[in-house]
C-alpha cells in the first residue's frame, strides 16, 4: 500500500524545486513537472531499478525524459535521490553557464541523464534502440547481466512529433516488451489546449501498432503503480497515458498553457506552495522528506550489488569482451583487416561503385567487430550494408546483427542513437544520401552529444541516374558538413572506402556519414599504402610531372574525372597535381602547415564534386574554379547527366586551360 501523505509530499518536494529553479533562473519549463510529479515519484521510489552511487551501472533501467523542457523534473529526481553530482546549488544555478543543470538535459553534461532531449520525439525515437539493444545484449551476454527496462516519460509534443509514429511501430512490430511509455497525458501544450490541434486516441494509436495501452489518473498514485506492474508483465511494449493537470497546484495557472514554459511569478508560486501545503522557503526540503528519497536513491543498491556478484561469477574472457563493448573500444583485429583488404584491393583493382566496396569491406569488418551493428530503411540490396554472415532482428529475437528499419529514416537515426547510448553496439544504419533530410534532426542530436553512429548514405549524386532530381542529392554534403562535429567522407574508390570505414569505426566521440555511390567507378588507388591517407581528410593522390601550375581537388566519384583532366592537362603541357578529399572538414581541421604542405603553391585551385560548391571555397577561394551542380538534377543516365551539367574531365581542363592562358 502507498502511504498517500508520503506520497503527496515527495512529489511536492519535486514541484516545489521545480518552480524555484525556474523562478531562479528566470526562464524555464514549471508545469510538466509540477503535472508529472506523482508519475515519477511512483517510478522512482517503487520500480526504477538504479543507484544514483553508480550512475553508469550496465544493468540500470534506464529513463528518459522525452520532454525535455521538462528537465527541473528530472534535475530534482537527481538531486533527491541522492546523485553526487547534483548538489542543491546545482539547482539553483538551473539554465546557467557550466552548471550541471542546462536548459534541455544534455548526457554529456550531467551523470545521470540517459540521453539529451529537447527536440521533441527524439526521446521516444531513441528509446526504441535503448530498449533493443537492451534486449540484443541479453542474448548475446546472457539474462544474468543484462535485465533491465527502458521507461520513457513523454508529452503530447512528443506524441504529437511524426517521428513518434515510425518509433511505436518499430517498437510494437519488433514486441520491445520492456519499453514502457508514461505519458504526461495532460491536454495542454504551448497555444493552448490540445483541441486546438490535435484529437488522436493515443491508446488506440498504440494498440493499433501492437502496444499494451491503458488510461490512468497521473495523480493517483495507487493506479499509476497497478499500470506499470501490468506493464512489467506485458509481452508487448506499454504506454500508460496518465491524465494529469499541468501545473498542479497552482492557483490560476493549473490546467493552462500558462503553466507550460515560463516562471510562475512570486504570487502564483507562493499560492502553489501553499495549495500544496509546502510550507518552506525556496529550495528548502524538510529532513523527513529528503530521507525518504535517499532512500530510494539507495534502494537498488542491493539489486547492484547482486548483480557485481553475477557479473564477477562470469568467464573472465567474456567479462572482458562486456567491458570493451560498453567502453566503446574496437577489438584488436581490425588494424590488420583493413591492411589485408587493402593490400587485395589493390592487387585485384575492383572497378566497383563505393557501396558495393563498402559491402566488401564490411565482409571483412563485420568479422572483425563484432559490435557492429547494421541496417537500412528499406533500401538492404541497394544499400549493400547487409553482407552474409549477418542475421537478422526478428520481432521478439534478438540475436542477430542486421536491422530491417522499416520505411522510417528519422526512426532509424534516433533508434540508432538509443542503442550507442545504451551500451554494448556499434550501430551503422542505411539509406539515401537525399534521405538524410528525413533523418537530420536525430543525426544532429548524434553530433551534438558526441554519438559515434555510422550513416551509409549511398546514391550519393546526380551519379544515381534515372531517379531524378528528387533522389539526386546536392546540398545534402555541405548541409552535413555543416554540423558541428559530423564527419562526413566521400571516398573515391575500394581502397578509400575501407579507410573511411576503419576510420569510421575509430571515432568514438561523434557521428560519421559514409557517402557513396550507386555508379561504378575505376580505381584510383593503385599501390599498396600501410598508412591511412583518408585520415588527414586529403592527400596528393598523384603528383605533377614537373613544377604544379594547378592544383585538382576533388571527392568521390569525381576523383576519377579530375585524374582523367590532370592528363588533358598535361597533353596540353600544363603539370596539375591532383589532391583526393575523402573529408573536407576533416582536412579543413588539420593544422594550418599539414594544410598548406597539401594545398600546395600551383596558382590555379580547382576543385571537382557533384555537389553545390557551399564549402568548398575555404579551400580553393572564392576565385578557385568550381566543376560541380548549381541547381536541382536530372533524370537521366548517369553518363548523359554528368555531360548535360558540365561535370566532366573536359570541362574542367578547359576552365584550367583557359585561366592559365588568361
Ligand atoms: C521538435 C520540437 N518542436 C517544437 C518545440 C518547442 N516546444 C517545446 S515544448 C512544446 C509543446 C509543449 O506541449 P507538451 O509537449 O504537451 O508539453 P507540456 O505543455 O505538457 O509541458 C513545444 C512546441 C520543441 N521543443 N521541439
Amino acid at each position: 500500500m502507498i502511504d498517500h501523505d508520503l506520497h503527496n509530499r515527495m512529489a511536492n518536494a519535486i514541484r516545489a524545486l521545480s518552480m524555484d529553479g525556474v523562478e531562479k533562473a528566470k526562464s524555464g519549463h514549471p508545469g510538466l513537472p509540477m503535472g508529472a510529479a506523482d508519475i515519477a515519484t511512483v517510478l522512482f521510489t517503487r520500480f526504477l531499478k538504479f543507484d544514483a552511487a553508480a550512475p553508469n551501472w550496465p544493468d540500470r533501467d534506464r529513463f528518459i525524459l522525452s520532454a525535455g523542457h521538462g528537465s527541473m523534473l528530472l534535475y530534482s529526481l537527481l538531486h533527491l535521490t541522492g546523485y553526487a553530482s547534483m548538489p542543491l546549488s546545482e539547482l539553483e544555478r538551473f539554465r546557467q553557464l557550466h552548471s550541471k543543470t542546462p536548459g534541455h538535459p544534455e548526457n554529456f553534461v550531467t551523470p545521470g541523464v540517459e540521453m539529451t532531449t529537447g527536440p521533441l520525439g527524439q526521446g521516444v525515437g531513441a528509446s526504441v534502440g535503448f530498449a533493443l539493444a537492451e534486449r540484443m545484449l541479453a542474448a548475446e551476454f546472457g539474462d544474468g547481466v543484462v535485465d533491465h527496462h527502458t521507461f520513457v516519460l513523454c508529452s503530447d509534443g512528443d506524441l504529437m512529433e511524426g517521428i513518434s509514429q515510425e518509433a511505436i511501430a518499430l517498437a510494437g512490430h519488433l514486441k520491445l516488451s520492456r519499453l514502457i511509455f508514461l505519458f504526461d497525458d495532460n491536454g495542454i501544450s504551448i497555444d493552448g489546449p490540445l483541441s486546438l490541434a490535435d484529437s488522436v486516441d493515443q491508446p488506440r494509436r498504440f494498440e493499433a501498432a501492437g502496444w499494451n495501452a491503458v488510461r490512468v489518473d497521473g495523480h493517483n498514485p495507487d493506479a499509476i503503480a497497478a499500470a506499470i506492474e501490468a506493464a512489467l508483465k506485458s509481452d508487448r511494449p506499454s504506454l500508460i497515458a496518465c491524465k494529469t493537470t499541468i501545473g498542479f497546484g497552482a492557483p490560476k495557472k493549473a490546467g493552462t498553457s500558462k503553466a507550460h514554459g515560463e516562471p510562475l511569478g512570486e504570487e502564483e508560486l507562493k499560492g502553489a506552495k501553499a495549495a500544496l501545503g509546502w510550507n518552506y522557503g525556496p529550495f528548502e526540503v524538510p529532513e523527513d522528506i529528503r530521507a525518504p528519497w535517499r532512500e530510494a536513491g539507495t534502494r537498488g543498491g542491493a539489486a547492484r550489488q547482486d548483480w557485481e556478484s553475477r557479473y564477477a561469477a562470469m568467464p573472465a574472457g567474456t567479462r572482458s569482451e562486456f567491458e570493451r563493448r560498453l567502453a566503446r573500444r574496437l577489438p584488436e583485429g581490425l588494424g590488420a583487416a583493413i591492411a589485408k583488404l587493402k593490400d587485395k584491393l589493390v592487387t585485384d583493382k575492383p572497378a566497383v561503385a563505393t557501396r558495393k566496396a563498402s559491402e566488401m569491406a564490411l565482409e571483412v569488418i563485420t568479422e572483425a567487430v563484432p559490435e557492429l551493428v547494421l541496417g537500412s530503411a528499406d533500401l538492404t540490396p541497394s544499400n549493400n550494408t547487409k553482407t552474409k554472415n549477418l542475421a537478422e532482428i526478428r520481432p521478439g529475437s534478438f540475436v542477430g546483427r542486421y536491422i530491417h528499419y522499416g520505411i522510417r529514416e528519422h526512426g532509424m537515426a534516433a533508434a540508432m542513437n538509443g542503442i550507442t547510448l545504451h551500451g554494448g553496439y556499434r550501430p551503422a544504419g542505411a539509406t539515401f544520401l537525399i534521405f538524410t533530410d528525413y533523418a537530420r534532426p536525430s543525426m544532429r542530436i548524434a553530433a551534438l552529444s558526441g554519438i559515434p553512429s555510422i550513416y551509409v548514405m549511398t546514391h550519393d549524386s546526380i551519379g544515381l541516374g534515372e531517379d531524378g532530381p528528387t533522389h539526386q542529392p546536392v546540398e545534402h554534403l555541405a548541409a552535413l558538413r555543416a554540423i558541428p562535429n559530423m564527419r562526413v567522407f566521400r571516398p573515391a574508390d575500394a581502397v578509400e572506402t575501407a579507410e573511411c570505414w576503419q576510420l569510421a569505426l575509430e571515432r568514438t566521440d561523434g557521428p560519421t556519414v559514409l557517402a557513396l555511390t550507386r555508379q561504378n567507378l575505376a580505381p584510383s588507388r593503385l599501390v599498396s599504402d600501410a598508412s591511412n591517407r583518408c585520415a588527414a581528410g586529403a592527400y596528393e593522390l598523384s603528383p605533377a610531372d614537373g613544377p604544379a601550375r594547378a592544383t585538382l581537388f576533388a571527392s568521390g566519384s569525381e576523383v576519377e574525372l579530375v585524374l582523367k583532366a590532370q592528363g588533358l592537362l598535361k597533353a596540353a603541357g600544363v603539370a596539375a597535381r591532383v589532391v583526393s578529399v575523402p573529408s573536407l572538414e576533416l582536412f579543413l581541421a588539420q593544422p594550418e602547415a599539414a594544410r598548406r604542405a597539401v594545398i600546395g603553391d600551383a596558382p590555379i585551385l580547382a576543385a571537382a564534386e557533384a555537389a553545390v560548391r557551399f564549402g568548398w571555397d575555404a579551400l580553393i577561394g572564392p576565385d578557385g574554379i568550381f566543376i560541380g551542380m548549381t541547381g536541382f538534377g536530372a533524370s537521366a543516365p548517369a553518363k548523359e547527366l554528368f555531360k548535360h551539367f558540365g561535370i566532366t574531365a573536359e570541362a574542367l581542363a578547359e576552365a584550367v586551360l583557359r585561366r592559365h592562358n588568361s
